[in-house]
């Protein structure tokens, strides 16, 4: 048997095993097989990785570090992480069968992560409040201390580098704990925490499963904040249990995006973002464009394009250059969006194209479906994979009214080339993001989150800044 690659936990800058010696197999879920093994944290690897970085922010430099200093070291690991930007991208490739080139666009936009918010903080104002009384009061950001924060498995990079950036950056020390599908890559952004000389604990990875590893960060008193992008269920879990030291949370969770296409939308552009939206990373966005609504006079004609670019994704080795679209992220997973589709059809859904794939693979094709009741669960849950379900509409209102009838509200996205409309529909739509005639944009100066189901809190720029600090008045008083 070859050698199998291992990652560790890194605390205090060094890889270790965990203190009972257990390991968990990690799998390569495009050839089915077992690729790597990590550390499985339990509850006294958690302790240990929060007591380094416990140490690491009340005793160590790293939070009275100059913000030019912070920032210079923060660029020094982005360098890093560019020069491996394929060593980084292979992991999540072969960790969660994205295709390759997508992977290497996930690494630039987390080296970009690292260097907007080094930079954010560097450059940050506080704001000074002149008073009549004979005092002015002036605001600093300092430091909240210890942070968690617990990553997924979709964008493993990326998503973690989304947290661990402006926590770090603003002076807090991290511990990340990625998810258990995918802790390869997150083991070697730490590892180059480590080469980029950030001091001992404030980048500490701790591997393992949900429970005990996770829940254990989030219970520990000594952690300050808890940043988590997951399920909407286990996002209610991790604020119950950071309520119970009274950490602020700031949760990311699922989504059923909205969206509408209207009948003046320029139809190439439509499409070409309606394929993006649902079929890129195999659907695995909590941002997809999952429920589409098409304008009655235009629906026949834009359902067949959309069947026509979906069928025409090439489906394959996630290493293959020619790949788009490969397998589902695990045999959990593929599971569980394969049930969707199997109730979809029982539900009396037609699916116009895709399904689950008959070969053994963990593949579910691009996949969609229309004619489904709108209390379907298929159409009203989370399926997070390549399943879009298609509705019609016949007036602006009724559209707004489909889109908005979801307990989710992440994001939304509309298509059309009236600029009144699309203000309007904009500010009716009940979601923290809302995408014109476009999709996946981001300005990190922007706040990111969602409504209802999908998170509590705001992300991005000053939003960052408000989370991950103590903002301080200082109040002073002038002598006259
Ligand atoms: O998510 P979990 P799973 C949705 C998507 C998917 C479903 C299940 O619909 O099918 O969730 O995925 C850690 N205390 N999203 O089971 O459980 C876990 O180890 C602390 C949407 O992977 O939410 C992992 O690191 N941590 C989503 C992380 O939480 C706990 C992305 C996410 O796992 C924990 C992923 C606990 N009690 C899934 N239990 C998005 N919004 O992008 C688990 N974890």
């Amino acid at each position: 048997m070859s050698e199998l690659e291992f990652f560790g936990h890194i605390v205090d800058g060094v890889e270790v095993e965990s203190l009972d010696g257990t390991r968990f197999d990690v799998w390569n879920p495009w050839k089915r097989e077992v690729w790597a093994q990590a550390a499985e944290g339990s509850a006294a690897d958690a302790a240990r990785a929060v007591e380094s970085s416990r140490r690491a922010f009340d005793e160590g430099d790293w939070p009275r570090l100059g913000r030019v200093e912070r920032a210079k070291a923060i660029h020094k690991l982005a360098d890093l992480m560019e020069a491996r930007t394929d060593d980084l991208a292979r992991l999540d490739s072969t960790n969660m069968a994205k295709p390759f080139e997508q992977a290497k666009h996930d690494v630039a936009r987390s080296v970009w992560n690292f260097r907007f918010f080094a930079d954010h903080q560097r450059d940050h104002c506080g704001e000074v409040y002149p008073m009549d009384s004979g005092h002015h009061t002036y605001s600093e950001f300092g430091p909240a201390g210890v942070v968690a924060a617990i990553s997924p498995w979709n964008f493993p990079l990326m998503m973690a580098s989304w947290k661990i950036a402006p926590a770090i950056a603003w002076g807090n020390t991290c511990i990340i704990k990625p998810s258990e599908d995918t802790p390869a890559s997150v083991t070697l952004l730490g590892r180059l925490g480590a080469e980029a000389g950030l001091p001992p604990g404030v980048l500490n990875v701790l591997n393992g499963h949900g429970a005990p590893a996770g829940a254990a960060l989030t219970a520990d008193d000594r952690v300050d904040r808890v940043t988590f992008t997951g399920s909407s269920v286990t996002g209610k879990y991790v604020m119950a249990s950071a309520a119970t030291h009274l950490a602020p949370v700031s949760l990311e969770l699922g989504g059923k995006g909205a969206n509408l296409v209207f009948e003046d939308a320029d139809l190439d552009n439509a499409v070409y973002w309606a394929v993006e939206a649902i079929f890129r990373n195999a659907g695995q966005i909590c941002l997809a464009g999952s429920r589409l609504f098409v304008q009655d006079s235009i629906y026949d004609e834009f359902l067949a394009r959309f069947v026509a670019a979906a069928e025409a994704l090439t489906i394959g080795d996630p290493f293959d250059p020619a790949t788009r679209f490969s397998s589902l992220a695990s045999r959990r997973h593929f599971d569980k969006v394969s049930s969707y589709v199997t109730q979809a059809a029982e539900l009396g859904g037609r699916i116009r194209t895709g399904g689950v794939a008959t070969d053994g693979s963990w593949v579910v094709r691009p996949t969609i479906i229309d004619g489904l009741a709108l209390d379907a669960a298929p159409y009203c849950e989370e399926i997070f994979g390549p399943v879009c379900v298609v509705n019609r509409f016949s007036t602006e209102e009724e559209a707004v009214h489909l889109a908005n009838d979801t307990r989710y509200g992440l994001n939304a996205m509309l298509f059309t080339e009236n600029l009144s409309r699309a203000h309007r529909v904009a500010s009716n739509l009940r979601a923290g993001t809302v995408w014109v005639n476009c999709f996946f944009i981001r300005d990190l100066r922007t706040p990111f989150g969602g409504v209802g189901d999908s998170g509590v809190g705001r992300e991005g720029g000053n939003f960052s800044r408000e989370f991950f600090t103590e903002p301080k008045a200082v109040v002073m008083q002038i002598r006259r």
